[in-house]
């Protein structure tokens, strides 16, 4: 009998919980890890909205067994986590650190002991900071110095790691960290932030060939997509629309599914193409991980501008604490739309980050009442579920978060987590929102 109060996935559906190692292990100088990017910029005043920086973060380093434990009692049997490249290569070249495989053996190890298979990520955003200091992912070097640490992970880990994303969102890499300086290495290079899409796109294909030379069964991607929705019928709204969802959208899935990118953009990328590259780019994937928040409403920015698109706040819908419209039937649209689209192209889709920011804490019971968001992981994976039944093969949910973290940017002011951070005390507590999740596990009629 199918459980009405909670959304219904099919039999073998893969429930499980997203992190990235910046944002949760702390630990930043132990063990002979190198400083990252995201150390620099965190530490650069005025970067990081309340000064915060992930030096400490969420203590996972040190308290790894605790939350693999809350994520047994969650449930689940998956568990997306990042490994942090500095902490392998402290420069980003040469031989490994053992020490820093060390810690991921252990992780892994215990994921497995605690019925969670391992999906990871080799690069969210933590980039060794002597790369950048040789020009970062403008270089192209920086794809080969990233194809021999995909094959460190892959020759210690290939065993044992369940999936594999190469790259997390390159297009808020590429956007956010070189075009509009917001995220590190903050460099404000507008259009011509592009070679580092490119330079993205070649180090996913070379590490996903490492990785497989390496024996990694099953390699994916974890690409940030949202709805692009034009802020008028206007032909200059839809126009800008258009030039940015092939931006923000077309850039990395065309790619890495066709082996070419969006028209619009073809000229644009002409200098920095190499021949072979589309080719690499083009590597099988056994999973197309999506990370999904909200649709994005765009205008035509005035002509004086530097980019001729502009974000609009999308109004009419219910927002979560970040001010990010909820609008979970945008999910639902956008992944029929994508299988329609790319049908045989399409491998099974993983949806590899969801969840939403709401910023309570503990109240005088001790409990964190977050019905806002059971009711928004509800409505999507409701959405999901729609979906799913519409013939759009949907895998699994990852959701974020396991628990609050170092947000980027936001510090430590945005939380998105399942299990609340004391980051005084460094106390976790589960949420309402974990109860739910658990509870919904469990009324799925078999799941893997
Ligand atoms: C992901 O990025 C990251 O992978 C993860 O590390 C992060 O913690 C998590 O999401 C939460 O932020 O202009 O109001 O429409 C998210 C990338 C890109 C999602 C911009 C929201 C637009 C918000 N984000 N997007 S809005």
């Amino acid at each position: 009998m199918s459980d009405q109060r909670f959304p219904q996935l099919p039999p073998g559906f893969r429930f499980g919980t997203s992190t990235a190692s910046y944002q949760i292990e702390g630990a930043a100088t132990e063990d002979g890890k190198g400083p990252s990017i995201w150390d620099t910029f965190a530490h650069t005043p005025g970067k990081i909205i309340d000064g915060s920086t992930g030096d400490v973060a969420c203590d996972h380093y040190h308290r790894h067994d605790e939350d693999v434990a809350l994520m047994k009692q969650l449930g689940t049997r998956g568990y997306r986590f990042s490994i942090s490249w500095p902490r392998i290569q402290p420069t980003g070249s040469g031989a490994a650190n053992a020490k820093g495989l060390d810690f991921y053996d252990r992780l892994i190890d215990s994921l497995l002991a605690s019925g969670q298979q391992p999906m990871a990520t080799l690069y969210h955003w933590d980039l060794p900071q002597a790369l950048e200091d040789d020009g970062g992912w403008l270089n192209r070097s920086t794809i080969d110095r990233f194809a021999d640490y995909a094959a460190i992970l892959g020759e210690r880990f290939a065993d044992r790691v369940e999936h594999w994303i190469p790259i997390n969102e390159p297009n808020v890499v590429s956007m956010m960290g070189y075009s509009i300086g917001f995220h590190a290495p903050g460099k404000v290079l507008m259009f011509d932030g592009l070679p580092v899409a490119h330079h993205l796109n070649v180090a996913h294909g070379r590490a996903a060939i490492a990785l497989r030379a390496a024996g990694a069964a099953s390699v994916g991607c974890a690409n940030n997509h949202a709805p692009m929705w034009p802020a008028s019928d206007d032909a200059a709204d839809v126009g800008a629309t258009k030039l940015f969802d092939a931006m923000w959208n077309g850039m990395f899935l065309e790619p890495m599914l066709l082996g070419r990118y969006p028209v619009d953009l073809q000229p644009l990328l002409e200098d920095v193409i190499k021949d072979g590259d589309l080719a690499t780019i083009r590597q099988p994937l056994d999973f197309y991980g999506v990370n999904y928040y909200n649709p994005m409403r765009i205008g035509a920015a005035p002509e004086d501008a530097e980019m001729p698109f502009e974000f609009r706040e999308l109004l009419g819908y219910p927002t979560t604490d970040f001010g990010w419209p909820i609008v979970p039937d945008a999910l639902r649209e956008w992944l029929i739309m994508f299988r329609a689209r790319f049908r045989a192209a399409l491998p099974p889709i993983m949806i590899t980050e969801s969840g939403c920011a709401y910023n309570m804490g503990p109240d005088a019971n001790g409990v964190v009442d977050d019905q806002q968001r059971i009711d928004y992981l509800d409505a999507h994976l409701r959405a999901i579920a729609t979906a799913i039944e519409r013939g759009v093969d949907v895998r699994g949910y990852y959701t974020w978060s396991l628990m609050d973290n170092f947000e980027w940017s936001e510090g430590f002011t945005q939380r998105f987590g399942l299990v609340h951070i004391d980051y005084d005390t460094l106390v976790r507590t589960p949420k309402r929102s974990f109860q739910w999740y658990a509870d919904m596990i469990a009324a799925q009629p078999a799941h893997d």
